[in-house]
């Protein structure tokens, strides 16, 4: 993008800096939208955004029907139901000096008579819901959306703890808030999708949206958001007529609120309630942005009103962002347990929001790319989410003249093997099984709590029994002896003794602990319970084929395809007979979990192809999945229905021809709307 001014172009120049930046928004958009992790900033987006705009408002004539700028609707996902809010939900405007914040006071004390006072809350980084009760009774939840229509998330929420059913008084009002997920959950839920090979969420705030807009409710009841509600549509039905009154008769209602408010006379008050806060931000459980300051009386804030857009009471006061400067001093490329190769970025260790920071993930190549981050240079570091370490920018007054790009590997670092990009995907992946490096990512996962729970067996262990070669696999674990564990730093007779015994243990494990801990990609740890109390022990599973254990409800095809595959290799054979030598447990001895009733596919062979507008493929599949379906990548006579994106091709037409019926992806909504 060049910061050339617009009316400084002739108009062929900009059609041609447009037609650069249509493709570069679209894919930022895809990845924004189906990946829920953006590969930059919002600011860039949004300024690179603005530019496009600017452009096709001074020219017109360069227009294109397809540029991002003429899709309808992109704040809302169109398989939502639309939601119309009767009064709108308003967004804040917001402010980024103190110096600004007294001029908005300043503004607010010269139309107002009276003196007045400020209720001073915490800004929560999470996404706006409106709640809605008829007599007391939880009908209807939705997302603001452009702030007259939103999206109708009533099961989402439903799941949500912190939302009550129903009120303690019979009352019908319109409850707005922050929906969120507290920092612990999202740590501990990126953790699972790297252990069951999936992409981590970018930030907490990120990994809301993708929770509140899941097709399965089951999923959402598994992430663990919370929410901080603060507003009302009409404050009549309340007996407070106060900001602060309102927050205690919310949480005498039901809902849960934010308990840190303070009520403030002055600006003096405000600032001293910013500078607590600011300083113990670290230290929240949840993320916060800044902090909001809101005339205290409700009816004043009624009198006082709002524009088109934003409340002319209240005020977001945008922390500034706690960003420091260091050196990038190497790029390092590891390689995870499932073969893929991400670059992080190795820095001199900064003190940032509450702890020491030197290292930050660039994610992947593109990433890389996009940051342009090279060896030697200076950059900003922030916490996006007030979590994750990243990179803003470099400092381009501080590049060094001979800086050069960085270059992307061909090969695994670990084994030397050529890397490749598995269908499309932008991630770099070594798909060399033997792989050093997948290896130790693979013990360190086997010896994770969720898989067999080996207390004492850490990366650090890992490597040094990889770097001495005490081992060479997971079943070598259950040959070490004392003697070879002494050889290991810092270990006497009682830590030695200690893994041995912890070792030990786990050969009693229940099978879903050892399914779970083998890494079979997309076998996480709920598809291993299942397929483990299925099979009861190892024999019956590995005889298995694809379409028994798709049979199972909770285990779609794509799992079953990725255990027989993983069965049917020869060093897999060979890996399961010594854990049976070393005499490892290979089978159930846990409960039995309740299995979920018939699924609407249930039986039922299903193909997609095409391209999906509204849903993703993996979301289309899980669900199809969840629901019974055997999802396959080929037509064949026993195929029992396709599901055609636009653009499908051969498949489309040998379905036609073998009769198999077809569904549009519309027919696919409304089942799964359905089954809400
Ligand atoms: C009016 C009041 C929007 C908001 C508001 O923690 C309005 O009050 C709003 F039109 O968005 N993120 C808060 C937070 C957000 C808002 C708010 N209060 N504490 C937040």
């Amino acid at each position: 993008m060049t910061d050339q001014p617009i009316d400084a172009l002739t108009e062929e120049q900009a059609a041609s800096e447009a037609a650069d930046l249509r493709p570069q928004i679209l894919k930022w958009g895809q990845q924004y939208y189906d990946a829920d992790a953006p590969v930059v900033e919002d600011d860039v987006y949004d300024r690179v955004y603005a530019r496009l705009v600017a452009l096709e408002t001074v020219f017109p004539a360069i227009i294109t029907p397809d540029s991002p700028t003429q899709r309808v609707g992109g704040s809302t996902r169109g398989d939502l139901p639309k939601v119309t809010h009767e009064i709108p939900m308003l967004s804040l405007g917001d402010v980024f000096s103190i110096a600004e914040l007294k001029e908005f006071d300043e503004r607010l004390r010269s139309n107002v008579e009276d003196d007045f006072d400020y209720n001073c809350e915490l800004k929560i980084d999470g996404l706006a819901i409106s709640l809605r009760y008829e007599n007391g009774k939880f009908v209807q939840g939705s997302t603001r959306g452009n702030g007259q229509i939103g999206e109708d998330i009533t099961a989402n929420l439903k799941t949500i703890k912190s939302i009550p059913q129903t009120l303690s008084r019979p009352l019908t009002i319109d409850v707005r808030g922050e929906c969120y997920m507290p920092k612990a959950a999202f740590l501990a839920l990126n953790e699972r999708r790297e252990a069951a090979g999936q992409a981590p969420f970018a930030n907490p705030r990120n990994a809301a949206a993708g929770s509140l807009r899941q097709l399965d409710t089951q999923v959402t009841a598994d992430r663990q958001l919370a929410t901080f509600m603060y507003n009302i549509a009409d404050y009549e039905p309340l007996t407070t007529r106060t900001q602060s009154g309102l927050l205690d008769e919310l949480a005498e209602l039901g809902f849960t609120t934010n308990a840190t408010y303070q009520v403030a006379h002055n600006m003096a008050d405000v600032a001293a309630y910013i500078d607590q806060y600011q300083g113990k931000r670290g230290d929240l459980p949840y993320g916060i942005d800044g902090i909001v300051i809101k005339a205290n009386s409700l009816p004043l804030q009624r009198s006082i009103g709002a524009t088109v857009k934003v409340p002319r009471w209240a005020i977001a006061y945008k922390f500034p962002p706690e960003e420091v400067e260091t050196v990038v001093r190497d790029i390092e490329w590891t390689v995870g347990r499932t073969g893929i190769v991400t670059p992080t970025a190795v820095m001199d260790p900064v003190a940032l929001a509450g702890s020491t920071v030197a290292r930050a993930s660039l994610h992947n190549p593109d990433y890389l790319e996009a940051k342009d981050i090279r060896l030697g240079d200076t950059v900003l570091l922030h916490k996006a989410g007030d979590i994750i370490p990243e990179i803003s920018q470099y400092v381009v007054a501080k590049r060094s003249a001979d800086a050069q790009p960085y270059p992307v590997p061909t090969h695994c670092p670990s084994c030397g093997a050529e890397l490749v990009h598995l269908d499309e995907e932008v991630a770099l992946r070594c798909i060399n099984p033997r792989c050093p490096a997948q290896l130790a990512e693979g013990m360190n996962h086997f010896a994770s709590r969720n898989a067999m729970n080996i207390a004492g067996l850490g990366p650090q262990i890992v490597s040094q029994l990889f770097d001495r070669k005490l081992v060479d696999d997971v079943a070598s674990l259950y040959r070490l002896t004392t003697d070879q564990l002494l050889t290991l730093d810092k270990f006497g007779e009682k830590s030695a003794q200690n893994l041995l015994t912890a070792i030990d243990n786990s050969r009693n494990n229940s099978l879903e602990r050892l399914l779970f801990g083998l890494g079979i990609r997309h076998v996480g740890a709920k598809a291993a319970r299942s397929i483990a109390a299925e099979f009861g022990d190892i024999d019956h599973l590995m005889a298995a084929d694809s379409e028994s254990i798709s049979a199972i409800d909770t285990v779609g095809g794509i799992i079953a395809d990725s255990v027989v595959t993983y069965f049917a290799s020869d060093q897999v054979q060979q890996l399961i007979a010594d854990l049976r030598e070393v005499g490892v447990n290979l089978t159930f001895t846990g409960d039995i979990p309740a299995t979920d009733s018939e699924g609407q596919f249930a039986g039922q062979r299903v193909v997609l192809t095409g391209k999906l507008q509204e849903l993703t493929r993996p979301e289309a599949t899980e669900w199809l999945e969840r629901h019974g379906a055997t999802v396959t990548g080929s037509v064949s006579k026993k195929t029992d229905l396709l599901i055609a994106g636009e653009a499908a091709g051969s498949k489309l037409t040998k379905a036609q021809s073998l009769n198999v019926p077809v569904w549009n992806e519309a027919q696919l909504q409304a089942a799964m709307d359905e089954t809400k």
